[in-house]
This record gives structure tokens, C-alpha cells and sequence, in this order.
């Protein structure tokens, strides 16, 4: 076998399917070439190579897929620093939005920014999750509202994918909120959404997926509908935020349109997990915007498992409700506030959430044949990485084997 590298003595998380737990492989070895997994097992069985490969020794750290935060929003003008400021002195969120705060006012510093100030405001946000063991970052659109924002917020976010070692999936949000010009007039900015906005993006091939925000304060499941046809037309997956608030169906309207995931899902009943289930959607938490709004309303946990609904875990970095930036601490919160065991933690930010993005051939487990996206770490067990907070024990970072 020719190799083009070689990391031995570790113990492998491989979150595969197949393997009980977290799959461990204890001692193991693992090999990439042209960038893929060219072999995972066993350091007793590992094969005799051609070449002599460069030999990375791990002295025992523990090896995971890459993480995958799969539910960010860190392409965005401004920050919402004032507004948290505001909130501790006693206003509410729906006094700042009437002073023309809250979402309104990172849309308008969003279409103020340029393509290249849009790239140098994401690189810190970018950053901070790469240094906790990031391979793969979704990022969406949604606070352009208007087809020539929204193309620039998604230029910007391939771009990342550019100027640093990651994988960027993009989902194009355009229905994420009213923008001022469509006031009073949500029927005729969906129609903008499904007319202008998104054609233009996939002509542009901007978006691989298509998201939205189905909620009293957003979009009604009739408006989401329309906007999931056209990406059906268009041959775009689709996902949604749904029952973050209050339950409008939101989760089992995205079912019904196979949707790769529904994200929130705080006021899910089990119906919606259910449908969920039978559709093969992911249910993405996001305990950062249940800790930030100060919410009490948890994702029905016991109803997912049930149902066998596969659960992600993101951090839904946004400058409005969870202006967060690590997976690690995400994974903390999701066991301390819904009660999540460390193996699902870890699922939720490997191969669950390879998942929710539709890339689960290419990334989220250590499988031969997938991309070696590697985090490697100076833990003795698993459960460090969902146990401690503010605390990185990252050793290092493979993506596509390097
Ligand atoms: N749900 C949220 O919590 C954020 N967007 C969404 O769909 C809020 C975004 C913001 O306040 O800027
Ligand atoms: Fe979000």
C-alpha cells in the first residue's frame, strides 16, 4: 500500500455506524493519501507500505473526525454588542427591534458591507472555530434580504472556504426576516425570495442548500412552503429553523419536503419527530441561542430519541442571539442544559452533523475512502471534550490530509 502519511499509536474515535459507542480503536492507526483515508484500524494490523510514509507518532492522543459546525450565520456586517448592553439595563428584544435594533440593524450594516469586509469580519469567527478542531463550517446568508446582498454574503462565505484550510457549505436564507422595504408586505418578499433572489444565486451556484425561518416573528409554514418549491425546482436540499419559539408545524412541513435537517426545535411535539424520523431529517440543536435568549422551553430530547430522530450540534453563531464561537462550548451546553450524553455530543458534531449538511459520504466518520479531516487531542477521554469549559485541548488539525 503507498501512503502519503501516517498517524499511529493514537486512539480513534471513529464515530462509523458500524462500531458500537464512539467506535473506538484502541491502539490505532491511521493513513491518508490524496488527501482521503486510504486506511483506519488496528496499529497490530496495519499493513506493510511501499514508500515510507512521513510517521506521525500520537503517544496515545485521542483522534475524531474533523468537527462540523453545521448551523452558523458568521458572514454578517456590525455587531449586536449595544443591543446586549441595552438588554442587561432592562429593554426587551421587541423595544430594540422597534428602534430600528435587533435584526434590522445587522441587515443594514450587512448591505453596507463590502464582499471584502464581509470576508475580513468572518475570518476572526472563522478562525476561533478551526482552532477548536473545525474542518467543515456551514454558513448562511440572511441578513441581505435583497438578491444582490444575499449573492455578496454568499461569495463572501465561499471565499472563506478559500483563505483558510475548511470546508464552507453555504444555505441561502433569504426568508430569515422581513426587510424594512417589504413592510406589511410579507407575501410579496417571499415572492422577491422565490423570483430574484434565488434564481440568481443558483445560477451563480452560491448556495447548497436552502434554509428558512418558519416563526410568528418570521415566516408562516404556507410562505416556507412556497419558497421550498422553488428550491425543489431549483435541486437544492432544503433545512429549516422551526418551532425555536412557538410550534407552527414548522418541523414536519420540512419532513415532508425530505429536508436535511430542522434546527431549534425547542417547541417540537411528536408528531414533528415522528415525520422527522420517517424522513430521515436531522434535528440540529442549538443550545448557544436556548442559553443567550435566556429561553426555559428545552428540545423534547426523550421524544427525538424515541422517534430515532439523528441529533446535531452547532453553535448558530449569529450576532443576535448566539454569538458563539465554540463547537467545544456548544457540546458542554447541550449536555448540561437538554441533557445529552457525551456520544451523542460527539455524533452531533461528526457524523450527525455530516448529516444535516447532506455530506455524510464525505465527512463525519474515520472511514476509508472519506476525506482525512482530522482533529486530533491531549485528552485521556472522550468525555473531556463535552466536560470542561473554556478549556481547548486541540493537539492539532488535519483537513484533507494535512
Ligand atoms: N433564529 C435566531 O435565533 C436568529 N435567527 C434565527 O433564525 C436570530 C438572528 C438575529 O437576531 O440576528
Ligand atoms: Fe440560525
Amino acid at each position: 500500500m503507498t501512503f502519503d502519511r501516517l498517524w499511529i499509536n493514537a486512539r480513534l474515535a471513529t464515530m462509523a455506524p458500524a462500531a458500537a459507542g464512539l467506535g473506538e480503536i484502541s491502539p490505532g492507526a491511521i493513513a491518508a493519501r490524496d488527501g482521503r483515508i486510504a486506511w483506519v484500524g488496528p496499529m497490530a494490523d496495519l499493513p506493510a507500505t511501499d514508500e515510507a510514509p512521513e510517521r506521525i507518532d500520537l503517544e496515545g492522543r485521542w483522534i475524531t473526525p474533523g468537527l462540523i459546525d453545521c448551523h452558523t450565520h458568521i458572514v454578517h456586517g456590525g455587531d449586536r454588542a449595544r443591543e446586549f448592553e441595552l438588554r442587561l439595563a432592562g429593554a426587551t428584544y421587541e423595544e430594540i427591534a422597534r428602534a430600528g435594533g435587533g435584526i434590522a440593524s445587522t441587515v443594514a450594516a450587512t448591505r453596507a458591507a463590502s464582499e471584502d469586509e464581509l470576508v475580513i469580519g468572518a475570518l476572526p469567527r472563522l478562525d476561533a472555530l478551526i482552532l477548536e478542531g473545525a474542518t467543515t463550517v456551514e454558513v448562511k446568508s440572511g441578513y441581505g434580504l435583497d438578491a444582490e446582498s444575499e449573492a455578496r454574503m454568499l461569495r463572501a462565505a465561499r471565499r472563506l472556504g478559500a483563505e483558510r484550510p475548511v470546508a464552507v457549505a453555504t444555505s441561502f436564507l433569504g426568508a430569515h426576516a422581513l426587510p424594512p422595504e417589504f413592510a406589511g408586505d410579507a407575501d410579496g418578499y417571499i415572492e422577491n425570495v422565490v423570483s430574484e433572489q434565488l434564481p440568481l444565486v443558483t445560477k451563480a451556484g452560491l448556495a447548497d442548500a436552502v434554509d428558512a425561518f418558519c416563526e410568528g416573528i418570521a415566516f408562516s409554514p404556507k410562505q416556507v412552503a412556497r419558497v421550498f418549491d422553488a428550491a425543489s425546482a431549483a435541486g437544492l436540499p432544503v433545512k429549516l429553523h422551526a418551532e425555536q419559539l412557538s410550534n407552527l408545524g414548522g418541523a414536519k412541513l420540512a419532513a415532508a419536503y425530505k429536508a436535511l435537517s430542522a434546527d431549534h426545535i425547542e417547541y417540537l411535539d411528536e408528531e414533528g419527530a415522528a415525520a422527522m424520523a420517517a424522513a430521515g431529517t436531522v434535528g440540529v440543536l442549538l443550545p448557544g441561542a436556548f442559553y443567550f435568549l435566556r429561553e426555559t422551553q428545552k428540545p423534547p430530547i426523550e421524544a427525538l430519541r424515541a422517534a430515532g430522530v439523528a441529533m446535531a450540534v452547532a453553535t448558530d453563531c449569529n450576532p443576535g442571539s448566539s454569538p458563539l464561537t465554540s463547537p467545544l462550548l456548544a457540546m458542554n451546553m447541550a449536555a448540561t442544559f437538554f441533557r445529552l450524553t457525551v456520544e451523542e455530543c460527539l455524533l452531533g458534531v461528526t457524523r450527525n452533523a455530516a448529516r444535516a449538511l447532506g455530506r455524510l459520504d464525505e465527512i463525519g466518520t474515520l472511514e476509508v475512502g472519506k476525506s482525512c479531516d482530522l482533529a486530533i487531542w491531549d485528552i485521556e477521554r472522550p468525555a473531556e471534550l463535552v466536560y470542561r469549559i473554556g478549556f481547548n485541548p486541540l493537539h492539532a488539525r488535519v483537513w484533507r490530509g494535512r
